[in-house]
C-alpha cells in the first residue's frame, strides 16, 4: 500500500500547514504569513488606501480579523511610509468587553503600535446594554450606530488621514449582497475598498482586508502566536446575514476565488452605483456629520442622559487621543 503522501509547502518544500483552495497553494506557517502580508500589500497597492505620510487609525477590536488587519498594516509602515495609531472601544458589554480590552493591550504591545481606549462607561456613563433598556432599541443597532459615530469622531479628533477597518472579504461580501437583494444601492458604495471623507468632519475609510478570507485572519493570529478574543458578544444572533453567508460558501466551494472575483468586480463599479441622495451636513450640536440638522447621535444623548453632548464630548475624545 502507498503512504499517503505528506503535502509540501509550494515555496520552501518542508511539511505544509494549510492549502489556499483559491491560490492552489500549500503553505507551511511562515510562508502562509508571507502569503497574507503580500496579499493585504497588494489590496493596500491595488486600491490606492495610503498616500505617503499619511496617518492611519485602524479600529481594533480584539477580533482575530482587526488584529491581523493591525499586524500587517504595522509590517508596511516602511513600505508605504506612513504611521500606524490604533483605537479600540470599550462597549462595556461584560466579560467580552473585558476581554476584547485586554487583547487589544497585548496585540498593540506586540504589534510596537500606540494605541488609545474609548470606554463607553467612562464617556457616557453607560454601557451599549444600559443604552439598549433606556431607549429600547436592539444592542446591535445601537452598537453599530455608536462605534461609526466615535470612530469618526477619535479620526477627525486625533487628525488622522484615513481610519482602516478590519472587515474581510467575507463579510463584506455578504453585506454587499444583503444591500443589493434590498435594493439598498446607495449603501454599496460605503462598502468598497476605500471611502472619501469630507475635509474636518468625515474621516475616509479603507479596508486592507477587503481581498482576504476571514479564515486566513483566523489561520494568521494562530500561525504568529498572537491572542485573538475566544468569546462571543453574548448579543450576536443569526439573521439574514448567515443565509447570504451559506450561498456564498457555496459559491466559493464550487469555484474557489469567486469571492475574491466578485469583490474585485464590485470595486470596479462601484462608481455606477447612486449616491446618497440626501446632503452629508455638520450636525448643529456636535459638528459631525449628519442628515438632518442634529445628527441621530446627539439625539440619543438627548433621549437618555436629557441633553446632547455637543462639543464637551468631543472635548473628552480629543484628551483621549491626544497621546496618539
Ligand atoms: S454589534 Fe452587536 Fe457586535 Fe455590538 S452588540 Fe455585540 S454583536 S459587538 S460586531
Ligand atoms: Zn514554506
Ligand atoms: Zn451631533
Amino acid at each position: 500500500m502507498n503512504p499517503i503522501r505528506e503535502a509540501l509547502c509550494s515555496r520552501c518544500g518542508r511539511p505544509a500547514d494549510t492549502y489556499l483552495r483559491y491560490a492552489k497553494l500549500n503553505l507551511c506557517k511562515e510562508h502562509f504569513l508571507d502569503y497574507i502580508l503580500a496579499r493585504v500589500e497588494d489590496t493596500v497597492k491595488r486600491y490606492r488606501m495610503i498616500k505617503p505620510k499619511a496617518r492611519i487609525l485602524a479600529a481594533v477590536s480584539g477580533g482575530k480579523d482587526s488584529s491581523t488587519m493591525l499586524l500587517t498594516l504595522s509590517k508596511l509602515t516602511g513600505k508605504f511610509d506612513f504611521e500606524l495609531t490604533a483605537l479600540h472601544i470599550d462597549l462595556g458589554i461584560d466579560e467580552y468587553s473585558t476581554e476584547a480590552r485586554m487583547i487589544v493591550e497585548k496585540v498593540c504591545r506586540i504589534a510596537g503600535i500606540r494605541y488609545a481606549i474609548i470606554g463607553l462607561e467612562d464617556l457616557l456613563g453607560l454601557s451599549i446594554p444600559k443604552l439598549a433598556r433606556r431607549i429600547y432599541r436592539p444592542p446591535c443597532s445601537i452598537c453599530g450606530a455608536v462605534k461609526r459615530y466615535l470612530l469618526n469622531l477619535a479620526g477627525v479628533e486625533a487628525g488622522v488621514d484615513m481610519v482602516a477597518l478590519g472587515h474581510h472579504l467575507d463579510d463584506l461580501a455578504v453585506y454587499i449582497l444583503k444591500n443589493f437583494l434590498l435594493q439598498n444601492l446607495e449603501d454599496i458604495r460605503k462598502l468598497g475598498p476605500k471611502t472619501e471623507g469630507y475635509d474636518g468632519f468625515l474621516v475616509g475609510r479603507i479596508r486592507p482586508l477587503y481581498e482576504v478570507y476571514e479564515r486566513d485572519t483566523a489561520l494568521y493570529v494562530s500561525f504568529a502566536g498572537i491572542p485573538y478574543q475566544s468569546l462571543e458578544c453574548p448579543f450576536h444572533s443569526v439573521g439574514m446575514e448567515d443565509r447570504i453567508r451559506a450561498f456564498l460558501d457555496g459559491m466559493e466551494e464550487d469555484s474557489p476565488g469567486f469571492k475574491i472575483a466578485f469583490a474585485r468586480s464590485i470595486a470596479r463599479s462601484l462608481s455606477k452605483y447612486p449616491q446618497p441622495r440626501y446632503e452629508v451636513r455638520r450636525c448643529g450640536l456636535c459638528g459631525m456629520p449628519s442628515q438632518s440638522d442634529v445628527c441621530s447621535f446627539c439625539r440619543m444623548m438627548m433621549k437618555v442622559l436629557g441633553k446632547p453632548l455637543g462639543l464637551e464630548l468631543r472635548d473628552r475624545v480629543r484628551e483621549i487621543v491626544s497621546k496618539l
